[in-house]
């Protein structure tokens, strides 16, 4: 039975384990550019056997929170080619989440003051944040505007040149398409988001269209060895629901089959909180038989509220890959305490969203000595 210890090669990467950064949205990038203590952050945590950035934007009009990091222009590439960098001279691998937020954004964040752009015109009953004077606090999202069908080819295009410049410019491994947690491409695919009555509204053929012609856009830049996507068939998160989750995401996954990529990586349940929600049920064993099924052959990765057992149970019953959040953010050698049961650092909330070091790169890993006596 394979532990969370065991190397695996997924694509081109030798993954030393199966412990998985998962992406953790953290503002600290001004101006959307990646900064040296982002580096400190990320080479801090290199022994994963996997590091995925917070959600990186892939275009201005994808933007949505402030201070969080892009990948649209040249210093953003140059910022993070210098953390690619520091976590390549420690010997780790870093995918990027490429990000569209659709929806969930604001009018001061959108260029020009525009309205941010959706399958259709209704606003998202969630909050955004925003950071005015130094000082950040949520607020409620804008209205939308339905995005035009001819302006949906710039959008492939976007992400396209965004996993062009991740790989090519910054340096990145890999890259992730985030297709979860109620943004761009899931409120295209769920029904409670997508009204439209073109090619790309109605049937699940139709919803999964964008995300499809993404994908087979990114994987033409990039191969599909080195793409992976986020999926979140169930959960609540920025106000999105689906009437028929479960044939939506094994469509999806079969569709998704003849890719050849690295990985598909599933949220289950409702992100960053219950793993089972009363009124959602969902079969996460039928949506990857359905992916195996149609030939697909990447590593199946899990995420959400996972400890040690519980990962260890879900490699036994057939994730390859386990993806940490909230233990990530707060242990930076969390492979080794896991591997040595040693004691977690618990997160600290007020300072997940903005600010510097503080609750960033000050969560200490265990004493040398001691982790070496463990191990
Ligand atoms: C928390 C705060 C802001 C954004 C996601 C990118 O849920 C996010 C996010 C999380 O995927």
């Amino acid at each position: 039975m394979p532990s969370l210890f065991d190397p695996l090669r997924v694509g081109p990467w030798d993954l030393p384990n199966r412990i998985v950064m998962a992406p953790l949205t953290r503002n600290r990038a001004p101006d959307a550019i990646p900064t040296p203590l982002m580096a400190e952050y990320y080479l801090q945590r290199a022994s994963a056997g996997l590091l995925i950035t917070e959600a990186t934007a892939i275009s201005a009009q994808g933007q949505g929170y402030a201070d969080v990091p892009g990948l649209y222009g040249t210093e953003q590439l140059d910022g993070w080619r210098r953390i690619t960098d520091a976590v390549h001279a420690h010997h780790g691998r870093i995918v990027v989440q490429l990000w569209h937020v659709g929806r969930v954004s604001h009018v001061d964040l959108q260029p020009h003051a525009g309205k941010p752009v959706a399958p259709s015109a209704i606003t998202a009953k969630t909050k955004t944040y925003l950071i005015k004077d130094g000082v950040g606090s949520f607020a409620p999202t804008s209205e939308p505007r339905a995005l035009d069908s001819e302006e949906l080819p710039g959008i492939v295009h976007d992400y396209r040149h965004a996993a062009r410049h991740a790989v090519s410019t910054a340096g990145f491994d890999g890259v992730e398409v985030h297709a979860a947690n109620g943004y761009l491409l899931d409120q295209f695919l769920k029904t409670g988001a997508n009204k439209r009555t073109d090619d790309y509204g109605g049937s699940i053929a139709n919803r999964a269209r964008l995300l499809l012609e993404v994908m087979r856009a990114v994987v033409g830049e990039v191969g599909g060895a080195r793409t992976g996507v986020r999926l979140s068939p169930v959960t609540p998160a920025n106000d999105i629901h689906d009437d028929d989750p479960q044939h939506l995401f094994e469509y999806v996954v079969r569709q998704l089959a003849s890719l050849g990529l690295a990985y598909i990586h599933v949220v289950e349940g409702a992100t960053g909180g219950p793993r089972e929600i009363e009124d959602r049920p969902f079969d996460y064993a039928a949506m990857r038989n359905a992916w195996r099924k149609a030939g697909g052959k990447g590593a199946w990765m899990v995420n959400n509220g996972y400890d040690k057992r519980l990962a260890e149970h879900a490699l036994q019953s057939g994730a390859d890959l386990v993806s940490f959040g909230r233990h990530y953010l707060a242990n930076p050698d969390l492979v080794t305490r896991l591997r040595t049961d040693a004691p977690l650092n618990p997160p600290d909330k007020s300072t997940f969203y903005g600010g510097g070091a503080k609750g960033y790169t000050d969560y200490p890993a265990l004493a040398p000595a001691l982790s070496q006596a463990l191990v």
